[in-house]
């Protein structure tokens, strides 16, 4: 009962920022995000026939952090099959972890898909995005390929491809400002802002029209009129984050710097535009034609000290 998954990190356009329900990990909102492929994590579960403790180690090392989250989400991988003892897990990213470039999505969704092939799950899709989601809340959007809509239903969410990756290729130049681990993770800072920032309520109600007009501008290939909206809810999310109490700034010196030549490149007619999730990291989304203009303006901005380059890839898949 052992099997392997890869999965990658996923990148949203249109944010969750904020829970409906914090013990089950319910968003307060939907959101669309773009599956990256050239980063990864690869898992491998492995279940024993005895039950007992699972073991967890994160790129070689023990994780107690995680681990309650993980034995959760395995407890109801077990439940769903009805079978499987205590789990070995050890997974493996190959890009900087907790530090603002989804590793918590891609870890639990590669979890997900490794345990459900060691123990024989076939389908049952929208159980599995449901125990990833609460794993974290932006898993389950990393078990689908491309471009991907999260939708909050009564009782959990449910995701989608919206479209494929050679449907639209767009390209993904992640610009690393820093390798340190975040001082404030993503569940403690949006529940920080859901408590404390005066603006979560307008976050919260303005969120709705702007990811359906973000879905209308996939539909039609509109990179124009996304690039404006994704900045929007971007910085809306960063808007939350600031004014919470202790505030929570994610950014650095060199993340404004790379966010203001990305905005001067598009002003000059290059189709890209940035998005910043909880950490230092500038993500610039751009057609893949206008990927060496990119990389050249971002790999001169001081502060800048690693450049990755992504497309839109595949969801978890066992290997
Ligand atoms: C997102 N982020 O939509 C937003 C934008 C970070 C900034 O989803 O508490 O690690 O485990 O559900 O999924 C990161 O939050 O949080 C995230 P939990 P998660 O990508």
């Amino acid at each position: 009962m052992q099997a392997s998954a890869i999965a990658h990190p996923n990148v949203a356009l249109i944010k969750y920022w904020g829970k409906r329900d914090t013990g089950s990990n319910l968003p307060a909102t939907g959101s669309l995000s773009l599956t990256l492929a050239g980063i990864e994590t690869l898992t491998r579960v492995e279940f024993a026939s005895e039950s007992g403790t699972d073991q967890l180690t994160v790129n070689g090392q023990p994780d107690s952090r995680a681990a309650a989250r993980v034995s959760h989400c395995l407890d109801q991988l077990r439940a769903l099959a009805g079978a499987g003892g205590s789990a070995t897990v050890d997974s493996e990213n190959n890009f900087p972890t907790g530090a603002g470039l989804a590793s918590s999505a891609s870890g639990y969704a590669a979890l997900v898909a490794a345990a459900a092939a060691a123990l024989g799950i076939d389908g049952h899709e929208q159980e599995l995005t449901n125990i990833a989601r609460q794993g974290s809340g932006s898993a389950p959007r990393s078990l689908y390929d491309g471009i991907v809509l999260l939708e909050n239903q009564d009782t959990g969410v449910r995701c989608r491809s919206v479209c494929a990756p050679d449907e639209w290729p767009l390209s993904v130049v992640v610009a690393v400002t820093s390798h340190a681990a975040k001082a404030v993770g993503s569940t403690e800072g949006m529940e920080r802002s859901r408590m404390t920032s005066p603006y979560y309520g307008a976050w919260v109600n303005s969120h709705a029209a702007d990811l359906q007009t973000a879905l209308n501008c996939v539909e039609q290939r509109d990179f124009a009129q996304l690039a404006e909206l994704s900045e929007h809810s971007c910085l809306k999310m960063h808007a939350l984050a600031l004014s919470s109490r202790p505030p929570l700034m994610y950014w650095n010196a060199a993340t404004v710097a790379a966010m203001q030549v990305v905005t001067e490149l598009r002003a000059s007619g290059t189709p890209v535009f940035f998005t910043v999730d909880a950490g230092p990291q500038v993500k610039a989304v751009c057609e893949p034609d206008a990927v060496p203009a990119v990389r050249e303006a971002l790999q001169n901005v001081p502060g800048v000290i690693e450049l990755i380059e992504c497309t839109l890839g595949r969801g978890a898949r066992p290997v």
